[in-house]
């Protein structure tokens, strides 16, 4: 068994650093990469070695995986974590990392393949028992074809790219007369954004849950699921909160879908950490819709809720070790909810907003957990996703995690830059997130934008005021203090 002494993550901001810290935790050495506009960034201060690999846009840098390749040959690296993004689903790469000899952590270039083609994946998993949603067997090619199978479906149905992801190229279609019209439309858009214009049908679902299994397989054909997290507040596929576990899911529900995310994952000889995505309808029915095979933003929430750290489990499988746990081992403890803090205005249609953090104070306190890549005063790059953190909180129940995430939004102070923190705290204190009985539509039925306005105005000046209040906070606190010196110890001893 290889013992992993040395670590390449070929990423940037907080992934970077969360796997940095599980691998310092196991006495690992770390590896950074980063481009020019991440010279000063914490991942890159953090890694025990940092090597600049180019220019900041992406593919000049990030994305460069024979030169990121390049770097690990020469400092001895023992094994690449892609983190999520960038390379961390491209087969290409897995493969040539693996024939330089390097341990790639994550699945075989031949799983990423498949599940990377929708129709393929649909293929994979036809033997294993796994529910999915009626449809073509295959790409329709022929409108006349596709049309008459639309009718056998039933409409409403939906057109679905195979190569596709993050809804592009899928199209709803209420009824015979429009198919002809979306399907050359779904074609056209899956043609040009994949370059490939292979679609097939479904029947669609009209009112899911998002519903998806973290599971982890070992190379010694072990499988494990640890449950699920309901992902069904997005907004245009952009995942905006997250928790584990779902408010609607019964033991046993959870048990057939923990089960069918295990057998998806054996069709293909899965390794890792992998997340299987299912919908889950207003009758508790569940179809598989795709697999992705990368360690997930939201990942957090599960790590709260089941005690492992991912990460190293992910270390642990790629030095070629059995799971160190089993399924029986696995239990759910509270619940644990995520909010992705992005820097775009959600006042004015979250419109993306650049700058720099002049204010940045993160919450605190039990079950709060930020992870982030950025200090107070850095600017958030505009080359990259605009996620300044992912903000989790932990409670003993669902009622006591939300309390937790509104008390948290308040004490996070972000200036400089508009957040998405308002609309969490929307989220977080609306009636039909908190009943849990809420579906993906949940943006769109009951957001607007100007909801968040009104308040805009008092925000600002709150929060003008507590910065106003920590600034002068010392001298206001040395009042009654034996000595009026108003910088405080920590600060003197520090400098
Ligand atoms: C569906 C569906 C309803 N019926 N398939 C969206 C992106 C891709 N992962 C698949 N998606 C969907 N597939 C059928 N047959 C609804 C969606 C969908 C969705 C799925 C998960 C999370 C958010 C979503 C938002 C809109 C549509």
């Amino acid at each position: 068994m290889p013992k992993i002494k040395k670590i390449l993550i070929a990423n940037r901001g907080e992934i970077a650093l969360r796997v940095m810290r599980s691998a310092r935790e196991l006495g690992i050495k770390t590896v950074a990469v980063f481009s020019e506009a991440d010279r000063n960034a914490l991942h890159v201060r953090y890694a025990d070695e940092s090597v600049c690999i180019g220019p900041p846009p992406s593919n000049q840098s990030y994305l460069l995986g024979d030169k990121i390749i390049e770097v690990a040959k020469q400092l001895h690296v023992d094994a690449i974590h892609p983190g999520y993004g960038f390379l961390s689903e491209n087969a290409a790469f897995s493969e040539a990392v693996e024939k330089a000899g390097i341990i790639f952590m994550g699945p075989t270039a031949e799983a990423i393949r498949v599940m990377g083609d929708k129709l393929a994946a649909k293929h994979a998993v036809q033997d294993f028992d796994v529910p999915m949603v009626p449809g073509t067997d295959g790409a329709v090619k022929d409108v006349q074809e596709a049309k008459r199978l639309a009718e056998e479906i039933g409409y409403p149905v939906l057109i679905k790219a195979s190569a596709g992801g993050g809804g592009k190229g899928m199209r709803v279609v209420e009824n015979t007369a429009e198919f002809e019209e979306q399907m050359k439309r779904a074609v056209s858009e899956a043609t040009s954004a994949f370059g490939n214009g292979e679609v097939f049908v479904e029947k669609y679902v009209t009112s899911p849950r998002h519903i998806e299994i973290q599971i982890m397989a070992d190379t010694h054909g072990n499988i494990v699921y640890l449950f699920e997290r309901d992902c069904s507040v997005q907004r245009r596929h952009q995942k905006v909160v997250e928790e584990a576990p779902s408010a609607v899911l019964s033991p046993e529900k959870r048990k057939a879908m923990g089960e069918a995310a295990v057998n998806v994952a054996r069709s293909v000889n899965y390794r890792g950490a992998g997340t299987v995505e299912f919908i889950y309808d207003a009758k508790g029915d569940f179809y598989f819709l795709e697999m992705n095979t990368r360690l997930q933003v939201e990942h957090p929430v599960t790590e709260m809720i089941t005690g492992i750290d991912l990460v190293k489990e992910m270390i642990n499988i790629a030095e070629g070790n059995p799971l160190s746990f089993t399924q029986e081992d696995l239990k759910i403890h509270g619940h644990a909810i995520e909010i992705r803090v992005y820097a775009e205005n959600p006042a004015e249609n979250f419109l993306p907003d650049t700058g720099s953090l002049d204010v940045y104070v993160r919450p605190q306190g039990p079950g709060v957990r930020v992870d982030d890549g950025f200090e107070q005063g850095m600017d958030i790059p505009i080359y990259y996703d605009p996620m300044i953190s992912k903000l989790i909180t932990y409670g003993k129940d669902r009622a006591e995690a939300i309390d937790r995430m509104i008390r948290a939004i308040d004490e996070y102070h972000i200036h400089g830059v508009k957040t998405t923190l308002p609309f969490g705290k929307f989220v977080m204190k609306h009636e039909a997130f908190v009943s849990g009985d809420f579906n993906t539509h949940f943006v769109q039925n009951y957001f607007k934008p100007e909801m968040l306005r009104e308040n805009n105005a008092e925000d600002g000046f709150i929060a003008a005021l507590v910065v106003a209040n920590i600034l002068n906070s010392r001298k206001a606190k040395v009042v009654n203090e034996t000595t009026t010196n108003p910088v405080s110890n920590w600060k003197r001893n520090r400098t």
